[in-house]
């Protein structure tokens, strides 16, 4: 452990429920055929993603996101809580991952696990981030916007470097168990984003039970479930009394945030390093 992360093969992970050791165990998880994982990097709108997906499973009904923490229903399978669970739990498992590509469990590669990976634009991942570590007790905590931008461009914040991870989840675009589900589309048609998931897991819904997954899957609804806002770890990975995941829930934020000197460097880094990738991959202005 230094530096405000726990560090493993060169990429810096959070404090708290990480391990190199859990790490390197971790790497020989054996995924099964009817897993359903997602995957991305930190702020992109995974536990969005997540409360969808368990409403898929539920057919719309809310009981199990009003009754149970959100990383219990779809566990990390990085951290040593959610792995825990993960390794006992039997029959189709929601299984939930920031890490990157090349620390993957080996064993994605030869299964039928279905996988969506959820991408953002990271000057908006860039703002959240900075925003929820600097009231979290869990990484390194930035002292500005201005610092935590260098970070995030230097790949030193947690899960490393987002364009690093986009480039090694992207490479696996076009297999048939895998999709690739962007933030943006989620806040434009959530309607019709959802039905895109539902047909990649071959799932139906009836126009009522879509109707209930839109209202509870929806940023006010999921702001009061004390099960999916993680209010219930105030004190413990959160420090601030108020604080909440569910922050503003919008695109484009970054906008309010980045100097121009920032837009404008980002931009330069963003074409330098994702040059060789088809822009219609990035829907975000
Ligand atoms: S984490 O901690 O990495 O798992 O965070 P993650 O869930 O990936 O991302 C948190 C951001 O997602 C936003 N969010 C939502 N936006 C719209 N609608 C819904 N329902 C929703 N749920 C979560 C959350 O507000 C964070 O984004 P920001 O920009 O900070 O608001």
């Amino acid at each position: 452990m230094s530096d405000g992360y726990v560090w493993f093969e060169g990429i810096p992970f959070p404090l708290v429920d990480y391990t190199p050791e859990h790490l390197r165990a971790m790497q020989n998880f054996v995924f099964k055929d009817e897993d359903v994982l997602t995957v991305s990097f930190p702020k992109s709108g995974t536990n969005w993603l997540i409360e969808i997906l368990c409403l898929i499973y539920s057919k719309g009904d809310p009981t199990w996101v009003q009754s149970v923490p959100i990383w219990e229903r779809s566990p990390w399978v990085e951290n040593t809580r959610g792995y825990q669970i993960l390794k006992d739990k039997e029959g189709p498992r929601l299984i939930t991952s920031h890490v990157p590509i090349h620390l993957f469990p080996k064993s994605i590669f030869k299964s039928k696990t279905k996988v969506i990976y959820l991408i953002r634009n990271p000057r908006d991942i860039l703002v959240s981030g900075y925003f929820f570590w600097i009231i979290s007790r869990f990484v390194k905590r930035p002292e500005s916007l201005e610092q935590y931008f260098k970070w995030f461009i230097q790949g030193h914040v947690a899960f490393g470097s987002w364009f690093d991870h986009t480039r090694g989840w992207m490479s696996m675009r076009g297999q048939e168990n895998v999709l690739i589900v962007s933030y943006e589309e989620l806040k434009q048609d959530t309607r019709s984003a959802v039905l895109k998931i539902c047909h990649f897991l071959g799932k139906t819904l009836e126009p009522e039970e879509l109707s209930s997954l839109l209202t509870h899957s929806s940023f006010q609804v999921m702001k009061e479930n004390k099960m999916s806002n993680y209010t219930l770890l105030r004190g413990w990975l959160i420090e601030d009394q108020n604080g909440s995941l569910m922050r503003k829930g919008i695109s484009g934020d970054w906008k309010n945030h980045f100097t121009v000197a920032q837009a404008e460097a980002f931009d330069r880094i963003f074409r330098e390093k994702m040059a060789d990738l088809p822009p219609e991959l990035f829907p975000w202005e």
